[in-house]
């Protein structure tokens, strides 16, 4: 006991030098590492696709952003659970109820896992997954559009971190809460009395096969304590997920020092086809909870958020034989399974080894009821008889594996600044390399799935001193690429990325190309506000607002005139976009709005809310460079005093001199 804590100690004081000093055992030198024709292999010839997506993510930007592998450049950043002025999101009416939840509007998450679609254990390039840790939320992001279609946000959670990680058809997505907390009726309880009164959940999350459509299936309750990350099983592990658990110590503050008493926390594994028979069988329970989800329609081109009122909830204790702990040196973060679903990697922030625990040998040991005791009534796995072995010395401060399709397994190691390549089966180091700096998690492509395509490693670094040029307080964070395809890992490429990237996947470019979507059809177009050409064009006043049905076409809006709004009214311009050409978004901005521009893609009906705040005329204009008369692409719109005797007029080409412009549209309303 005393020796443990005396190692506790020794492990902390390393760890925290390791914050702290950039040198020790961390590599040294911005230029050194990168092999000698490491240009040739990362250099895309313009004109030239790159081969695999990267998508990753933004961490406390709320954001994931798309890169090409082997270039590291950057395509796009799919907003997700922030807003983002550049594409309106959020800003629009179509797109607010995207970031509705029980607490409100919520324009701001932090998105640290992705988790791509899989059919059979292989990414199939349908859906990217996100989570929202602060205000739990899973977010499904459709890869035909590269945009957000769905948020949920999970209720009896806390600190949304163990999400979301994807069985291997897609069954579930699952998401398990950081912070335990208070359940039920009464929340109002002294924080001291955690032990009592804290409970934690996992959720399983179900995905339509079809729609991709989500819905909470079930959440299991669980021992108060924090869940970190979790993997799905895979092949024979199939039907089991597993997640790593923090603060088996239970503590409620000073965790730093607090959660790191015990010499093992645990690994949570979860039967989740034993608990569909649960709930098939009626064992769980109804509990009113409330929550958001919010849908986006893509014939509407418009979100709807529901408040739901209730969540079918799994206890253990009526449920034996469904949730089991295994034994885990120490804190652990990651918790990974390699490509055959036999072997589990646990990843002890603390631990001086990194175990592997054996699938077959779980089975063997619950079959054999081979316990440590239990916890909180939950049966502890016997260590020694589900370890399939400890890879010895691997560094210091292990966070997560990745996997290629040659049996060997890459580890991060965070204080010791470096990936490390060994063996699954024989537990061997082979190789080491230095990453700049302190690398959080690392991707291979296809790298969490059956089928691993290889080829590279990227490291997802949380400190760049010294390898990029100063912006100020505050230096980009950083991936870099190293190849994998010979024996020695080698490094190719740094990239700077946007916010800080926690994890990423990387997938082949062909798997989602050809299903890029190139337009929106006009005439799909259900947004009730949709203005199907120039001739239907309208302005109206409805009580105290006026709602402007407006086309966009190169190089002109229909109306680009408007006269007789009052003071104190709300104007709302629906955008239709009438080009059906790819990548001819238009954009719409009007002084003094003080919300965002509209970026609408060609088809798409987009709308801003906008209340002018003083008497003028006002400038509108489109914000995409979308012709060579993109700069002509604006109009005026009149705001007059409350009791000015102004008619609600519109126009186009009224005053104009281009002859080729259409001829007087005005109406009074
Ligand atoms: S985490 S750097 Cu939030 Cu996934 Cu491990
Ligand atoms: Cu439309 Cu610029």
């Amino acid at each position: 006991m005393k020796q443990s804590f005396i190692n506790t100690m020794a492990a902390l004081i390393l760890i925290t030098a390791g914050f702290f000093s950039m040198q020790g055992c961390k590599p040294k030198g911005p230029q050194s590492g990168v092999s000698g024709n490491a240009a040739a292999k990362v250099y895309v010839a313009p004109g030239k696709y790159d081969e695999f997506y990267n998508f990753v993510s933004g961490g406390f930007s709320g954001q994931m952003s798309v890169y090409g592998l082997p270039s590291g450049r950057l395509f796009r950043v799919i907003p997700v659970f922030s807003v983002d002025p550049e594409k309106g999101y959020g800003y629009s009416e179509e797109t607010k109820a995207m970031l509705n939840t029980s607490h409100g509007f919520v324009p701001w998450d932090d998105l640290h896992h992705i988790a791509l679609s899989e059919t059979d254990g292989i990414q199939d390039g349908r859906w990217v997954f996100g989570n929202g840790n602060n205000t739990p939320r899973i977010a499904r992001i459709d890869l035909k559009t590269f945009r957000t279609a769905e948020i949920i946000e999970i209720p009896n959670s806390a600190g949304n971190h163990s999400s979301p990680f994807i069985t291997e058809n897609s069954e579930y997505v699952v998401a398990g809460t950081r912070f335990s907390i208070p359940l039920g009726d009464n929340l109002d309880v002294p924080i001291n009395t955690y032990k009592q009164n804290f409970k934690g959940t996992v959720s399983f999350i179900s995905v339509d096969k079809t729609s991709g459509q989500m819905n909470i299936a079930f959440q299991i309750l669980t021992p108060g304590v924090n869940f970190d990350l979790a993997r799905a099983g895979k092949g024979k592990s199939h039907g089991w997920m597993f997640f790593s658990c923090y603060n088996t110590e239970k503590a409620n503050t000073l965790l730093e020092v607090n959660a790191s008493q015990k010499d093992k926390d645990f690994i949570m594994a979860v039967n989740w086809k034993k608990a569909e028979e649960y709930v098939k069988a009626g064992k769980g329970v109804k509990k009113s909870v409330k929550y958001a989800h919010n849908l986006y329609d893509e014939s509407k081109h418009m979100a709807t958020s529901t408040i739901e009122n209730e969540v079918l909830v799994i206890d253990p204790k009526d449920c034996p034989d469904m949730i089991y702990f295994m034994p885990c040196p120490k804190s652990p973060h990651g918790c990974d399974t390699d490509p055959t679903g036999e072997y589990i990697v646990g990843s002890g922030k603390l631990a001086a080894v990194i175990p592997v625990f054996s699938f077959t040998k779980i089975q063997a040991a619950i079959a054999a009821k081979n316990y440590d005791g239990e916890y909180d009534g939950i049966p502890v796995l016997k260590y020694e008889a589900v370890l399939h072995g400890e890879v010895q010395k691997p560094g210091l401060g292990p966070l997560h594996t990745e996997f290629d399709d040659n049996g060997n397994a890459y580890t991060s190691f965070f204080v010791s600044s470096e990936i490390v390549k060994w063996n699954i089966k024989d537990l061997k180091v082979l190789d080491r390399v230095p990453t700049y700096y302190s690398i959080g998690h690392l991707c291979v492509p296809g790298g969490p799935t059956r089928k691993p395509w290889g080829k590279y490693v990227i490291a997802y670094n949380k400190i760049t001193k010294d390898r990029y040029l100063p912006t100020g307080p505050e230096l980009t964070q950083s991936a870099q690429l190293y190849d994998i395809s010979g024996e020695k890992m080698k490094l190719l490429l740094d990239f700077p990325t946007i916010g800080e990237p926690h994890y990423a996947e990387a997938i082949p470019a062909d798997l989602i190309m050809k299903n890029s979507q190139k337009i929106y059809k006009i005439e799909d177009n259900k947004n009730p506000y949709v203005t199907m050409g120039d001739n239907k064009t309208n302005v109206v006043r409805k009580g105290n607002e006026v709602h402007v049905y407006m086309t966009a076409i190169r190089s002109h809006f229909t109306p680009d005139n408007i006269e007789g709004v009052k003071l104190g009214e709300t104007v709302f311009f629906h955008v239709t976009n009438m080009e059906q050409d790819w990548d001819v978004p238009h954009g719409f901005a009007v002084k003094g709005a003080n919300n965002a521009e509209l970026l609408i893609m060609p088809g798409e009906t987009q709308t801003l809310a906008w209340k002018p705040e003083r008497v003028g005329i006002y400038p509108m204009y489109c914000t995409d460079f979308c012709s060579a008369l993109h700069q002509e692409m604006q109009g005026y719109i009149r705001v007059s005093a409350p009791g000015a005797n102004v008619p609600l007029t519109f126009s186009t080409g009224k005053t104009a001199p281009v002859v080729t412009e259409k001829k007087d549209s005005a109406k009074t309303k």
